[in-house]
């Protein structure tokens, strides 16, 4: 730990409000430049804490900068993890209001329904599967509380690696009934194809994702739980989107998922 105990519940607070008001702020680190990883994951845990003591459950996990682009974007060798809580879930058949929002990015994302508690260092791939009861397609919106959506890696663990909502498609498959590793996606706004991609971009294979999560999670005697929902990571860039903008995320043989924004007034 390289800041002291008071800084940290400091900058819980700063993050949350930062979040509820809807407004940008100055990164963290630059107020905090020896904020370490270990340090962001510690205020991370805190600040979903803090969301529980006003109601929020957590419900699961989701992977960030899983892709080698956004990798090399950041300058970075690692993915990052954060929590879901169920007042992160937003359902296909609502609009999305966009005034909850500062500057929401749309990502497409395969969703896991955890069926097992899984735990441990050496997980692999093949055992993420083996507790999987389905796959999804899913859209997650981020929402970096960070100005102009810019931070530093450690910044971005501790802001919960941006998460804000995300929708799950109906269609539900077991990961054993398609062909997980590679299959096609194209996003599109309005009609309009903005982005194509396949779950192959997620490190190789998104089930390798997850169990990069789970090995994460081993080293600090954590795991993933059964009735967890955990999303793998973008598959491509994310699109940002405005009032009465519609974003559809299709995956080959997992189907679509969708949402529509309200305008703002
Ligand atoms: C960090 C979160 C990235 C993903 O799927 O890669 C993320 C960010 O880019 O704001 O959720
Ligand atoms: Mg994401």
């Amino acid at each position: 730990m390289t800041i002291t105990k008071g800084v940290d519940l400091e900058i819980v607070e700063y993050l949350y409000s930062a979040e509820k008001e809807r407004r940008e702020v100055v990164k963290v680190t630059d107020r905090y430049p020896e904020l370490s990883f270990s340090d962001a994951y510690s205020i991370q845990d805190k600040l979903i804490q803090r969301r529980e003591q006003d109601g929020s459950r957590k419900i699961g996990l989701k992977l960030g900068l899983t892709s080698r682009a956004k990798q090399q974007m950041m300058g970075v060798h690692e993915a990052i993890y954060g929590y879901l809580t169920d007042d992160m879930l937003a359902l296909e058949w609502e609009h999305l209001d966009f005034t909850q929002f500062i500057h929401p990015k749309a990502e497409p994302e395969i969703a896991f329904f955890i069926d097992k508690d899984l735990e441990g260092t050496n997980v692999t791939a093949e055992d993420v599967l083996e507790v999987t009861k389905f796959v999804a397609p899913a859209i997650e919106i981020i929402d970096s509380r960070y100005l102009n959506f810019k931070f530093t890696l450690a910044d971005v663990i501790a802001d919960n690696c941006s998460s804000s909502k995300f929708l799950i498609g109906s269609k539900w498959m077991s990961p054993r009934d398609l062909d997980l590793g590679q299959l096609g996606m194209v996003m599109s706004k309005n009609g309009q194809v903005v982005q194509t991609g396949s779950s192959a971009a997620v490190l190789g294979h998104p089930a390798t994702s997850v169990a990069w999560a789970v090995n994460k999670l081993g080293e600090v005697g954590k795991g993933i739980q059964k009735g967890d929902v955990i999303l793998s990571g973008a598959v491509s860039e994310a699109i940002a989107f405005e009032p009465n903008d519609n974003v559809l995320v299709h995956f080959a043989e997992l189907g679509s998922v969708s949402f529509t924004c309200k305008s703002s007034t």
